[in-house]
């Protein structure tokens, strides 16, 4: 058996550059921040930071939309402060990966440029070009019906060549061309190889099962009656030729740098559509972000994304449960989050943050959750402190930033359908990418020491933000972050059962308690074999009411099945103070334990 891969074991920590920490007080945060915070990030066990785009970008898709993938946005710094943001983090045995953002370029990209200055450029073909239809009365029509991800179709219409371009997401991020192998080399070559040569040590691959659409461009069966545009995702996910896109740029890149890869992986929810992609004998990626749990409530794709639907923990439970369970008897592997930067904050969709007391162990609760899950651990940053969603009065208008929800927004009033204003507002409330964008809370001066006083951040700072940041709970064990630290660390020292454990579902139906067994697979990395006998039980409330386990038909020796017939309490969300009134057969309300046989 050969030495695991470093990534298997390592925490993974996504940080947003504009809302980490401003040094230059222009409102934006910036890489000389994120290198000031270093040591934070050390301490609270992180191994890996993934830095979110940060190159040259008109930033109408905040860095989504790259116009230079050479040269860092101004506001973020320099290409000398990436190389030293490269050293810091290899000087305390920590990794770097960058974004990697390559279905689709900006508007402003020079590929572009050129691609749209004539149709004999030699860059045409880097891009979708396609003529127009027209209908019976003469009216100019897009190539198809073609619902794009931000709204409106995936075709905007170029007045100077008289064609349409192809766009998934928005109109200034036309989709590069996969089909042409000169721009996949350009791409590898400019994109990939150019970081790689600075010593990044991979990539988060963003819309990685996008970059082969079907070429005959057929429209979409019409699935909403009414709508101009109508949802095409299998138009582009997962096309004819994407595996071996994929395994190229594995081959001619990925590899020969043993650079780790980790796809974004929308659209794509049946295991064996997955497999194929992290297999190690396909030799793609290293891992993928799955995306079921994380789209929990909401309404469905396109049109429907920000209409918020109600979940009961057992359809949490079973997505769970079906993820945890699907590598077992292959050679894949899999990642374990609940935020990022596209996604309200867990623990105001998962938790809840409504009172101090049930944020607090909901929070907690979260982090147990997620440590003991099998795969690879990404957190986002400000979930290691609890941080929440926006506060539900500030005006859509006003305080939400992603050109997403914007449109959205704007459609829904467009429609005039007031139901469907009040609807698409509440999700917005409850979902919209723009909660986990908003300033990162280090502490309890003006503008949370993001920025200084007297500087307007780029978005608003959470009022909420004294009660509710690093400053306040740094050096408390017994805080959100403490817990965090605790977990993580427990996490890395039984990797056999929390990072590699053999998954097993427990209560499944039961609407209060998120429950399950870790059988121990052992650690290569850490040279641990696997314990046989030992198991541990994950038993959690995730409700806000207290929860009698016997209530619930949960015998925890039992359940565990100990071979020597016993248990001990590895770890519980409760404070001190709370212990001495522990029950064994009782949970409070959002709190979690993890017992171990032995
Ligand atoms: O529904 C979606 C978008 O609303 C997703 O399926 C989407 O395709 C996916 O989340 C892609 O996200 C990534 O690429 C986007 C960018 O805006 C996101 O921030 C990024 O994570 C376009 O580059
Ligand atoms: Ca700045």
């Amino acid at each position: 058996m050969g030495k695991i891969p470093w990534w298997k074991e390592a925490v993974f920590y996504q940080v947003y550059p504009a809302s980490f920490k401003d040094t230059n007080n222009d409102g934006w945060g910036d890489i000389p921040g994120l290198i000031a915070k270093i040591d934070y990030l050390h301490d609270l066990g992180v191994n890996c930071v993934w830095l979110s785009p940060m190159f040259e970008s008109p930033q109408k898709d905040m860095g989504y939309d790259i116009s230079d993938y050479q040269a860092v946005y101004s506001r973020y710094g320099t290409l000398s402060d990436v190389d030293n943001l490269i050293a810091a983090c290899h000087a305390r045995g920590m990794k770097l990966i960058l974004d990697l953002v390559v279905n689709h370029t900006s508007d402003q990209h020079p590929w572009f440029q050129e691609s749209r200055s004539s149709k004999t450029n030699p860059k045409r073909d880097w891009y979708m070009w396609k003529p127009a239809r027209y209908d019976a009365n003469g009216n100019r029509m897009p190539p198809t019906n073609w619902r794009s991800y931000f709204a409106g179709p995936t075709w905007t219409w170029d007045e100077l060549t008289q064609e349409y371009y192809l766009h998934l997401y928005d109109t200034s991020q036309p989709d590069l061309n996969w089909e042409n192998e000169e721009c996949r080399k350009a791409i590898y070559n400019e994109a990939m190889r150019f970081w790689l040569d600075r010593g990044v040590d991979g990539f988060r691959i963003d819309t990685v099962n996008k970059y082969s659409k079907r070429t005959d461009f057929p429209d979409a069966p019409v699935t909403m009656p009414g709508e101009t545009d109508q949802p095409a995702a299998e138009m582009w996910c997962n096309g004819p030729r994407i595996h071996e896109f994929i395994r190229e740029m594995n081959e001619q890149v990925l590899a020969p740098y043993n650079a780790v890869s980790v796809g974004e992986l929308s659209n794509t929810p049946l295991p064996s559509q997955v497999l194929p992609y992290v297999s190690a004998a396909a030799r793609e990626l290293d891992m993928v972000f799955e995306f079921s749990t994380i789209r929990l409530g909401t309404g469905g794709p396109f049109h429907g994304k920000y209409l918020y639907r109600e979940f009961p923990l057992s359809e949490l439970k079973a997505y769970v449960a079906t993820w945890q369970q699907w590598l077992e008897g292959t050679d894949g592997w899999h990642t374990v989050f609940c935020e990022n930067h596209d996604n309200g904050r867990a623990v105001s969709r998962f938790g809840d943050d409504s009172t101090v007391e049930s944020w607090e162990a909901s929070a907690k609760t979260i982090a147990l959750w997620q440590a003991t899950l099998t795969g690879t651990i990404f957190l986002y940053q400000g979930q290691e402190i609890g941080m929440v969603n926006m506060p539900k009065e500030w005006a859509i208008e006003q305080e939400y930033k992603d050109v997403e929800s914007l449109n959205f927004y704007r459609e829904a009033k467009a429609s005039g359908d007031a139901e469907r204003i009040r609807k698409t507002e509440e999700g917005l409330r409850i979902l919209a990418r723009d909660h986990s964008r908003i300033p990162m809370q280090w502490d309890a001066s003006p503008n949370a020491g993001f920025t200084s006083a007297g500087v307007s951040p780029w978005m608003r700072v959470h009022d909420g933000f004294k009660d509710l940041s690093v400053e306040k709970q740094e050096g408390d064990e017994e805080s959100i972050l403490g817990f965090y630290k605790k977990m993580l660390k427990l996490r890395k020292e039984y990797a056999g059962l929390f990072v590699h454990g053999a998954f097993r579902p427990v209560l499944q139906e039961d609407e209060t308690l998120f429950v399950y067994v870790k059988d121990d697979q052992g650690s290569e990395e850490s040279g641990v074999q696997a314990d046989k006998k030992r198991k541990a039980l994950v038993v959690m409330n995730f409700s806000g009411k207290p929860a009698i386990l016997q209530e619930h038909n949960l015998n925890v020796a039992a359940t565990l099945g100990s071979k020597h017939g016993g248990e001990r309490l590895l770890v519980t969300t409760l404070k001190k103070k709370d212990l001495s009134m522990m029950e064994a057969g009782t949970l409070k309300p959002w709190e979690s334990r993890v017992y171990l046989s032995y």
